[in-house]
């Protein structure tokens, strides 16, 4: 069970922010509109939402994910891959020392992004990604295993994060796309199939009783239907132009 979420609304500088897609400039209003209905998704699924104001400094900042690494036990201040990114995460630590006591930090020459890591039950799942390489990943894999969980770097193929195409149920069940259909790390789980036209909904989150999945995806909303979850379809339009899903835009624990 999740108790907690942290989000962060948006500035307008967003609309500068990092981004490799071709979908086009996103639109502020539809952003905003589009992170409260997230909010208000979270909410409905029993969190206490911690929601902090926009920081015009850091156009991606709204991606907190990418900040921070959180079990119930202990918290990892990543140390993110993308120069214009890294100052995000001394608010976030800040606004964590509010929830924790026990802080590990993935220190340079590491970097690693909250994105390329995948926790199913007491396993971490660490990608190397563009943003993540393999001295963070490895920092990461150490600090896991010193506080008793499981650790595997997974260097990616072709996605962006390693959460970009995968997701945790739970009860052993992931819901992954491409690259990790028939990966030999994942073979141990059961697979909810996300096809390649329905790719962008690999990364979907589950927050207590309910799926979060992104509109629009009615093959992946089909699935989740059958394997019996209850679902939560929210419009991701403006998030998805700067490479950004669903898992990225809180921390959960
Ligand atoms: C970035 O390039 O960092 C942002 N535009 C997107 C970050 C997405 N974060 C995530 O997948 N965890």
């Amino acid at each position: 069970m999740f108790k907690n979420v942290i989000v962060k609304t948006p500035g307008k500088s967003y609309l500068n922010g990092l981004t490799t897609s071709d979908l086009g400039k996103p639109d502020y209003e539809k952003l905003l509109i589009q992170h409260k209905n997230y909010i208000e998704a979270l909410k409905k699924c029993g969190v206490t939402v911690t929601h902090l104001p926009a920081s015009e400094e850091f156009p991606d900042s709204t991606f907190v994910e990418d900040t921070a690494v959180l079990t119930p036990e202990f918290a990892v201040v990543t140390n993110p891959g993308a120069d214009s990114r890294n100052g995000e995460i001394k608010e976030i630590e800040s606004v964590l020392k509010g929830f924790y006591k026990n802080f590990h930090y993935i220190n340079s020459p590491g970097t690693l992004d909250g994105g390329d890591v995948l926790q199913a039950e007491d396993h971490f799942y660490i990608g190397i990604s563009d943003r993540t390489n393999e001295e963070g990943a490895r920092q990461l894999k150490e600090i896991v295993e010193s506080e008793g969980f499981k650790g595997t770097i997974v260097p990616l193929k072709e996605f962006f994060h390693l959460k970009t195409g995968i997701t945790y149920l739970g009860n052993n069940i992931i819901a992954a796309a491409g690259e990790f259909l028939d990966h030999p790390d994942f073979e141990e789980y059961e697979k909810l199939i996300v096809s390649s036209k329905d790719e962008y909904s690999a990364n979907c989150i589950r927050v207590n009783d309910f799926v979060i999945i992104p509109k629009g995806y009615a093959e992946t909303k089909r699935k989740m239907s059958e394997a019996g979850y209850k679902t939560i379809e929210l419009e991701m339009s403006e998030f998805q132009k700067h490479d950004g899903g669903l898992s990225c835009l809180s921390l959960r624990f």
